[in-house]
């Protein structure tokens, strides 16, 4: 996948775990070769980088960084302000604290890659289903403005990363995507520096294929924005069998297929690649092998799918 997606200029990538990286050769073996880019599944959220208020740590995410240098690739950041797997010294801050708290977290991580990492997920996860604003801790503190501040502090700490508003059900035209729209629309109008938005791609085969993905993908680049799929997987009930993983293939190919024709859309990252280290069991029982390598780090379908799209 690596050397066809190069060819065409294109960012292949995967997320990385710290543990299997150090542990697992099959592991390490694939994550080099198969890919140009590489997003750390944990080890760049706040709550690994400053556990502690201005105590920072950033050995998870150096393994992760020279990795990547190590196998001449580049590294998608994620995430900078999120309402999961952020400390409760953050939550627990009052308004002027927390927004000096976050300016200063974007600072110092942005900071210390900057000229190393080329894109962020600044925020990440921002919205309800229904397209309100999340009633998380940010929003309960700080309301709205957090968001532009958190740009604006990531274009100050690294001016030629490229920035992303990141999120989930946002494949489709829907109520969420289309407030995503509407919010990215209007803070570029203000001069915000948001230059990206992220569409994760959590997907299950159950719920059909977000057909208007494309479309979807094309509205957002129009605006005068990056698109990048951050973190495809496609569910199916396991055990799988057969039929289901011919199922997740096409819905792979459909993705890298809608991102393929338009050409703002520069990245496809799937979220892990061997189904023996993904999230997907864990959160959803009786739900898994979303990944294109199955536990044996042998390759699917849905590796060929995505394969066949790269060399097409
Ligand atoms: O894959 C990540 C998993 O290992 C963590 O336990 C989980 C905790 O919140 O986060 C997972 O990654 C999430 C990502 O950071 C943001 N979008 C949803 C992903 C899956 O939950």
């Amino acid at each position: 996948m690596r050397d066809h997606a190069e060819a065409r200029g294109f960012l292949i990538g995967t997320a990385l775990a710290t543990g299997p990286l150090s542990g697992e050769a099959s592991y390490r073996d694939i994550a080099g070769s198969e890919f140009n880019v590489v997003t750390a599944e944990n080890a760049m959220k706040w709550d690994a980088t400053e556990p502690q208020q201005g105590q920072f740590n950033f050995s998870g995410a150096d393994q992760i960084m020279d990795f990547a240098e190590a196998n001449g690739q580049t590294v998608h950041g994620h995430t900078l302000v999120w309402h999961n797997q952020t400390p409760g010294w953050v939550q627990n801050l009052d308004a002027n604290a927390m927004r000096t708290a976050m300016r200063n977290h974007i600072d110092t991580v942005v900071g210390r890659y900057a000229g190393r990492i080329p894109s962020w997920d600044v925020v990440n996860e921002v919205f309800n289903e229904n397209g309100g604003m999340r009633d998380s801790f940010w929003y309960q503190r700080l309301g709205e403005s957090y968001i532009a501040d958190a740009f604006r502090a990531a274009r100050a700490a690294d001016p030629n990363a490229e920035l992303c508003i990141n999120d989930y059900n946002v494949e489709g035209i829907n109520a969420k995507s289309t407030a995503m729209y509407n919010l990215v629309s209007r803070l570029r109008g203000q001069g915000v520096p948001i230059d990206c938005v992220g569409i994760q791609g959590h997907l299950s085969i159950q719920y059909g294929f977000p057909n208007d993905l494309r479309q979807n993908i094309q509205r957002f680049a129009d605006l005068g924005v990056d698109v990048k799929i951050t973190e495809l997987d496609v569910r199916v009930s396991t055990p799988a069998d057969a039929n289901e993983l011919a199922t997740q293939a096409t819905y792979y190919r459909n993705v890298i297929d809608a991102c393929l024709a338009v050409s703002r859309c520069d990245q496809l990252t799937v979220w892990g690649f061997t189904d023996k280290h993904s999230w997907v069991p864990d959160t959803f029982p009786g739900e898994g092998a979303a990944l294109p390598y199955d536990q044996n780090y042998q390759p699917k379908p849905a590796y060929q799918a995505l394969h066949d799209a790269l060399a097409g």
